[in-house]
């Protein structure tokens, strides 16, 4: 596995991350397929359970473990950011009664409730290319999730501010896997140290690209040390899907 300490990318990655498929006469499917029925002792690293056949970045700073690579193909990528650009425009418009830079939906297990602005909201019934994308996820790298949300960026002016992921649901030290689709943009983590007009001291920012099909795991303990933001980008006109699956805690009620 490649590992950078937080380093400034000068173009978006895009596909660069994703290896060349074995060579031989299976087709991608059937590459998957075999993929899954590989043990677990096949895996990257003996530390970690990331699938091998993918090129794994471990992004690295003080408390700051993530790892990215990207997941799915161009052709992949492109149909699946079609089906969610579609499922979104014609289901979600929570944007109006939000008022965020972007649009959001939530999907996730039955039973399941979070809190957004004190509303105590439940997530829609998983769709099928949500479960592909999670199973996907899950296969490559060992972990399952309950609950995504979805942001959807109309183009660069959509952004969303600095923020951490620390709503109480969240299952403790369980990872965050961020998927996405669409334009490539800028992603920012600052220590929570060296945020605001006087830092009690100065942390380098670490700056990423997220590309069109890339996951981004999000490792504990980053949510509890790091801010994330993705910047607003004038120049960018082309949309952005963001997919976020969680762990959320079943609250008794
Ligand atoms: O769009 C992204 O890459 C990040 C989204 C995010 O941080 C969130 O939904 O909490
Ligand atoms: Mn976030």
């Amino acid at each position: 596995m490649e590992r950078v300490a937080a380093k400034k990318t000068e173009r978006c990655p895009l596909e660069e991350g994703k290896e060349e498929p074995e060579k031989g006469d299976a087709s991608q499917e059937e590459e998957e397929e075999s993929r899954k029925k590989r043990p677990r002792t096949e895996k990257a690293e003996t530390d970690s359970n990331l699938a091998e056949g993918y090129h794994w970045q471990k992004i690295q700073a003080e408390s700051l473990d993530c790892d990215y690579t990207v997941l799915f193909s161009r052709e992949e990528a492109d149909s699946l950011l079609f089906l969610l650009a579609g499922d979104l425009s014609r289901v979600h418009v929570y944007g109006k009664w939000h008022r965020i830079p972007r649009k959001q939906a939530t999907y996730g297990d039955e039973g399941l409730t979070y809190t957004f602005a004190g509303l105590t909201l439940s997530p829609k019934p998983w769709i099928p290319v949500l479960e592909h994308i999670r199973d996907r996820v899950t296969d490559v790298t060992g972990h399952a999730f309950n609950f995504v949300l979805i942001n959807r960026y109309k183009d660069g002016c959509d952004h969303i501010g600095e923020h951490r992921d620390d709503e109480r649901e969240l299952a403790p030290k369980s990872p965050i896997a961020s998927v996405s689709f669409g334009a490539c943009r800028d992603f920012f983590f600052r220590h929570r140290d060296s945020r605001g007009k006087e830092p009690s001291r100065p942390v380098e920012v670490v700056k990423l690209q997220l590309a069109h099909g890339s996951l981004l795991m999000m490792n504990h303990p980053t949510n509890i040390h790091w801010y994330h933001s993705l910047p607003v980008r004038k120049g960018i006109l082309a949309p952005r899907v963001n997919l976020t699956f969680r762990n959320i805690v079943f609250s008794k009620r």
